[in-house]
């Protein structure tokens, strides 16, 4: 596994950056990364605790026979000692916490009980992630009025400008962010966030990740939800599809980066039934297909989340939701290695998205070349489906100043994605985190395009019809089908 060591040194820079800018002390923040945990390395270890027996309350899915999971059933087994949490009636799966260490075998005994399985927490957040800080500038320097719309080059890689010019802006859309929560009264979100549909399934966190964290700060799921769709306010960055509708979907711990294989599974679920058009997943983990018997099991552990998982993958898809995730961070080849399972990656009809970035972008942004594969993705036929604008630290090599968007900055810093953080405050931030939403922000424009709801099928379709066949020619290991390309997948 690949993992990008952060600088820590902090800069400062208070030049004459900008004439007439009142802002004196734009200052460069570069930031450890926030998340070193290997996924795999947590998911053995999460494993190897519970197989040697453990006396605290453990966390369990219980899988039903079939895909229902009815109030009976969930009465027996709470009759046992043990209580429920999330609950999944609709495809046979909840979660159960008991201090039984024999609750495995005891709950399995129980007719309808197909296998239950230690519910795993993994490090779901992109480990090589790093992000870099800027404040506000007052004026704006840009053409646009959202003033720091200019060091968005996602939006000319994928052809946004061009997509929302013929009328189509993500309008009717409706987009679940699978993520560490957002920032709910951040100005960027007006209009755009479904604040009432909102939801945490992390327990003890709000889904507004400013509560806990209050005053400027990174939030994943708040930089995500911005690419998909800040909206067009005159304020900050624009979204790729900034008319879309938002609703936040917190199943990360803001914290910790880590979410449980329930709340991962409970949120697909709610975003389907509360008819979400698309899914974003800036999420993943590697999961063993096989790792062995739980305690008093009759079925693999590992292979028993993966059957959940493809339950939860089935059911959202046969409501009409599309899922798209990152293809993680690891620089991995899919094709080569077929024990491991990527979540949600290899569930199906889940779309992955791997990342690309220019190289010296502000130095020269009318030729740059959008489509180099980011050193971090992972690639391979196998899992890729498209590529999109992830960013990548280190592809420029120079180290000289760039102005862009009124802000002045290493000219290799803007080749990564700039959107919004908790508070008036905006990141730079690297990953195929990143990617995703510049794809699920395309699949809002050819959906709004369509005028309503497309099948999922449908959609993955459009975006296979109008992406850029970049790289090797045909299918390839680093844009799958090819870059995302919202004009030329919308009429
Ligand atoms: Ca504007
Ligand atoms: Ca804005
Ligand atoms: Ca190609």
């Amino acid at each position: 596994m690949f993992r990008q060591e952060g600088p820590s040194e902090e800069t400062e820079n208070k030049g004459d950056l900008i004439p007439g800018s009142i802002t004196s002390h734009i200052f460069i923040q570069e930031k450890q990364e926030m998340r070193l945990r290997k996924t795999m390395g947590l998911a053995t270890v999460g494993l190897s605790l519970l197989f040697a027996g453990n006396a605290m309350a453990e966390s369990y899915l219980v899988i039903a026979n079939g895909n229902k999971f009815n109030k009976k059933l969930v009465a027996d087994i709470e009759a046992m000692g043990a209580k429920a949490g999330h609950v999944m009636e609709r495809v046979g799966i909840a979660e159960f916490d008991s201090l039984d260490a024999d609750f495995i075998s005891k709950v399995e005994g129980i007719k309808g009980v197909w296998a239950a399985a230690p519910n795993m927490t993994i490090e779901f957040v992109d480990p090589s992630m790093e992000v870099f800080e800027a404040e506000a500038v007052e004026p704006p320097f840009t053409g646009d009025d959202d003033f720091f719309f200019d060091a968005q080059w996602g939006h000319t890689a994928v052809e946004a400008l061009d997509t929302w010019a013929k009328g189509h802006r993500g309008a009717g859309v409706r987009v679940a962010v699978l993520d560490s929560g957002i920032d709910a009264d951040n100005p960027e979100f007006v209009g755009t966030l479904n604040l009432a549909l909102s939801t945490s399934f992390v327990a003890g966190e709000n889904v507004d990740s400013s509560i806990l964290d209050p005053g400027p700060s990174f939030n994943h799921g708040t930089h995500v939800a911005g690419t998909i769709a800040a909206a067009d306010n005159g304020y900050g960055v624009i979204g790729v599809a900034p008319e879309a509708e938002l609703v936040a979907v917190k199943v990360l711990s803001q914290i910790t980066g880590s979410g449980s294989f329930a709340d991962v599974y409970a949120g697909m679920i709610y975003a389907a039934n509360i008819d979400a058009d698309l899914i974003n997943m800036s999420l993943g983990g590697s999961l063993p297909r096989s790792c062995g018997n739980g305690p008093g099991s009759r079925a693999d552990a590992c292979q028993a989340l993966i059957t959940a998982g493809n339950r939860v993958a089935n059911y959202v898809r046969q409501q009409g939701t599309l899922i798209i995730a990152s293809a993680g961070n690891s620089a991995r080849d899919f094709n080569s290695d077929k024990n491991l399972m990527e979540l949600p990656n290899d569930l199906p009809g889940v779309v992955s998205i791997a990342a690309t970035s220019p190289s010296g972008w502000a130095t020269d942004p009318l030729n740059a070349d959008f489509d180099i594969p980011a050193y971090y993705t992972n690639y391979g036929t196998s899992g890729v489906a498209f590529s999109a604008p992830g960013g990548s630290v280190f592809a420029y090599p120079g180290n000289e100043n760039c102005l862009i968007a009124g802000l002045v900055r290493p000219c290799w810093l803007f080749d990564l994605v700039f959107s919004v953080g908790n508070g008036a405050v905006w990141y730079w931030a690297q990953g195929t985190s990143m990617a995703a939403p510049h794809a699920t922000g395309v699949a809002a424009l050819i959906i709004s395009a369509n005028g309503g709801p497309m099948a999922p099928s449908d959609v993955v379709e459009a975006m296979k019809a109008g992406a850029d066949d970049v790289g090797k020619p045909g299918k390839d290991d680093f844009h799958g089908h090819g870059a995302v390309n919202a004009n030329a997948s919308t009429p």
